[in-house]
């Protein structure tokens, strides 16, 4: 018989369909998914979600017999780990696979955002253009002073691409790191901040980074500084944020992630000076197909009663301290 599995949110289509044949799926996103779940609960011992959605306390207390919450994604700041822990859960990420993509897309608003690739989408777009509008000139990113914030797999991806724009890149990350020889290590977040063109957000978002970007640090940005952000909203104090770009403050800022999205602040969308995106870092074909395997191996692993391969949480060694 197939096991029962909760699905918080929907996967790659060809994931979903492998899913299907090897598990009874409760899809939590469908209109009737609640009453479903509610049903199922006895039986669900593992679900799937995204990094971005997480569990809620309310499902984790719904589900008496999970034993797994596999992430599709490397961020775990919307399950409560101290709780998996204490009730003996695995909680899995996909690590490494989404790197690169969500590097990119960090490469790809900083690009935009200098460029001003969204203000001139709109002005050919509406027409404007043809009646002599113009946009007014960018800037170029050679020579430009790239700070990142948080040097992990992906703040170190970003430096190599930023490297190959001619940008110069320095970093902040709270505990020592390897760097490479062009990345100069930065003593304090401000100092970073203060010392850069353009600030991109590459920390995990925790209890420990919320609003870690505020007033103060967009001031040392400065009203000629940028702000990109591929990590999580919660690093941001949006309030102080949406001030700063009405104000001029700083100068713009590129954003895929946000607080409470999909349902961001209306604020956001009558600025001019920001180029928004629906949480795409990881978001293409190639990516989400090698999350998913990650997924499905974690999964695999868990109902052979074996340990999740990259379960973040390790419980057997938990034990045994
Ligand atoms: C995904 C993410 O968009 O990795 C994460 O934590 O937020 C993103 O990669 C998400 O997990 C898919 O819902």
């Amino acid at each position: 018989m197939k096991q029962d599995i909760l699905l918080v949110e929907p996967m790659l289509a060809e994931m979903e369909e492998r899913l299907d044949a090897a598990y009874e799926v409760v899809r939590l996103f469908e209109a009737d998914g609640q009453a479903r779940a509610a049903a199922a609960a006895e039986r669900i011992r593992a679900v799937v979600t995204g990094g971005g959605t997480g569990l809620s306390a309310e499902w984790f207390g719904k589900l008496p017999s999970l034993g797994l919450v596999a992430i599709n994604g490397v961020g775990t700041d919307k399950v409560d780990l101290d709780l998996a822990r204490r009730r003996g859960i695995h909680v899995s990420t996909t690590p490494g696979v989404l790197t690169d993509d969500v590097a990119d897309l960090g490469m790809a608003l900083i690009l935009g955002v200098l460029r001003r690739l969204g203000e001139g989408d709109r002005l050919v777009r509406s027409g404007a253009w043809g009646e002599g509008g113009k946009l007014a000139l960018g800037s170029s990113l050679r020579g430009k002073r790239l700070g990142i914030l948080g040097f992990g797999q992906i703040g170190r991806a970003l430096a190599h691409r930023a490297q190959a724009f001619g940008m110069v890149v320095a970093y902040w990350n709270r505990s020592a790191v390897e760097a490479p020889a062009h990345c100069r290590r930065s003593e304090t977040a401000m100092a970073l901040a203060a010392e850069c063109d353009a600030l991109a957000i590459c920390l995990a978002g925790n209890a420990g980074t919320e609003k870690m970007v505020d007033a103060e640090m967009l001031a040392a940005l400065g009203p000629k500084g940028v702000l990109v952000n591929v990590s999580r909203g919660s690093v941001v104090d949006e309030d102080a944020l949406i001030a700063a770009l009405q104000q001029g403050a700083i100068a713009a800022a590129g954003v895929d992630v946000f607080v409470g999205e999909p349902a961001i602040r209306q604020e956001f969308r009558e600025l001019e000076n920001v180029l928004l995106m629906p949480h795409q870092g990881s978001a293409t074909i190639e990516t989400r197909r090698a999350m998913g395997e990650l997924v499905l191996a974690n999964l695999d692993a868990f109902f052979k009663g074996e340990t999740p391969p990259t379960s973040v949480i390790r419980l057997q060694e938990e034990a045994s301290r």
